[in-house]
């Protein structure tokens, strides 16, 4: 087995496939040459980066009861529905446990729930970076392997970009997710290392694409850009990326990728592939529209060419409390929260009723975890009747506390701002 690229930065890691794609070594299968080209910042001149139209207004879809192409139930007292996605209700998470159950959590379909027989599902593994003949897997041969239980969140890299309007006053384009983006689960599987393991990867592999078996996509703008798929850098696939087939004991949902997902801790919610069908282990680097035209970041603060592909999660901070919620002057209300990172657990929440003036700690209420949220809650008396803004914010492991604005970026990735949470006492 090659070693993990730990020490090499992400940067250098898209720099080098670059020059490598440059030099007629890198594959980029579905992706426009002058997005490769644009992304190299060789022309900018080239045209327009396409991006995905905003699905539904907010204001309409709140008053939706159903998604095309979602399985589950979407009640309106648990889901605002967001075109072909569900997003979850973070004033409704408080009364979910630390893990949020299969009929809560968020759904992001690119396009429609297929639902895939797990009888006769299999996995194939192949590519030009494996020693031998492609690897073919039924879920039993899945299931044979040994199985790993992770408690991983899985949140949309768009989370909180409405925020970015609301807040900073510049959106980004793409679904308009409040906060709610987000879900944690137990999740069972095997480790995708045993499975490339069992296939046998060469020691030039540096890329593994795994692809879903949902519909091609197709942008609002026509570009046809074939099944979701998105490559992980070997390192990454080796480390902790899971092949669950079970979310909180049970057997995958069909809206959550059944029979099998990838799950990746840490990474935007993109890197995991759900109704995975194959799985390329490339020698040469490999692109999609979803580490090219998706997935980074550009804007005013961002080289032209964009940012290395998005991998971790940012921080954020949330109050389980509905917007504009009102609140009864000379009484003690006990406000909860959550807040996660993806660079390490939380390790400090405060929280502020006066628009930031004054902190001080919440209560944190379980232990910092990686790939995983602390729940707190804060008591506070009002006695001021009138508008008010409550604020938290958290730390993570790494030191880092978020900041009072996110710099802007096109597709609104990455809010990571401490939100601005309008109430009224009364
Ligand atoms: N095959 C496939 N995998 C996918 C997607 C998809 O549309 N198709 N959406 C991705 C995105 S953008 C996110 S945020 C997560 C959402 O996972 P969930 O729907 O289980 O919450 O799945 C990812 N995996
Ligand atoms: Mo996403």
């Amino acid at each position: 087995m090659p070693m993990p690229r730990t020490s090499e930065s992400e940067y250098e890691y898209d720099r080098r496939r670059m020059r490598q794609w440059f030099a007629g070594e890198a594959r980029a299968d579905g992706v426009d040459r002058r997005e490769l080209l644009r992304l190299a910042g060789a022309s900018a001149a080239l045209g327009a980066l396409p991006t995905v139209a905003q699905s539904v207004l907010p204001g309409a879809a709140a008053v939706a009861h159903a998604a095309a192409g979602i399985v589950k139930p979407l009640p309106p007292e648990w889901f605002t529905v967001r075109g072909t996605n569900a997003e979850a209700r973070f004033d409704a998470l408080g009364d979910t446990g630390y893990h949020t159950p299969a009929e809560r959590f968020f759904v992001r379909n690119h396009t429609t729930t297929p639902l895939l027989d797990a009888a006769t599902w299999t996995l194939t593994v192949w590519g030009d970076g494996l020693r031998g003949e492609p690897l073919v897997l039924g879920l039993d041969d899945l299931r044979e392997l040994p199985a790993v239980t992770r408690s991983a969140v899985v949140e949309c890299a768009g989370n909180g970009r409405s925020l970015f309007g609301t807040q900073q006053g510049r959106t980004g384009s793409g679904t308009a997710w409040t906060m709610g983006a987000i879900g944690a689960a137990r999740w069972r599987g095997a480790r995708l290392s045993d499975v490339l393991r069992a296939a046998g990867v060469r020691r030039t592999a540096v890329d593994v694409m795994p692809r879903g078996l949902d519909a091609a996509y197709t942008t609002p703008e026509g570009a046809e850009l074939g099944r979701v798929r998105r490559p992980l850098p070997l390192g990454k696939a080796l480390d902790d990326v899971i092949l669950a087939y079970e979310m909180n004991g049970e057997p995958l949902p069909p809206d959550h990728g059944h029979p099998v997902r990838v799950v990746v801790p840490n990474w935007v919610g993109i890197a995991s592939i759900k109704w995975v069908g194959d799985i390329e282990v490339s020698a040469t680097p490999l692109y999609s529209p979803w580490n090219t035209s998706f997935y980074r970041l550009w804007g005013d603060s961002y080289p032209p060419e964009g940012s290395a592909p998005l991998t971790r999660q940012t921080l954020k901070s949330v109050f389980e409390l509905p917007w504009n919620a009102t609140l009864d002057a000379g009484l003690r209300h006990r406000l909860t929260g959550r807040s996660w990172s993806g660079a390490g657990g939380v390790v400090r929440v405060e929280t502020s009723t006066d628009g930031g003036e004054r902190w001080r700690a919440a209560r944190l209420l379980d232990p910092p975890r990686s790939a995983g949220w602390v729940r707190w809650h804060t008591d506070w008396r009002p006695t001021a009747p009138g508008p008010a803004t409550l604020m938290s914010r958290a730390t993570d492991t790494t030191g880092r506390t978020q900041p009072p604005t996110t710099p802007h970026n096109i597709q609104g990735y990455l809010f990571d701002a401490i939100v601005r949470h309008p109430v009224t006492v009364r």
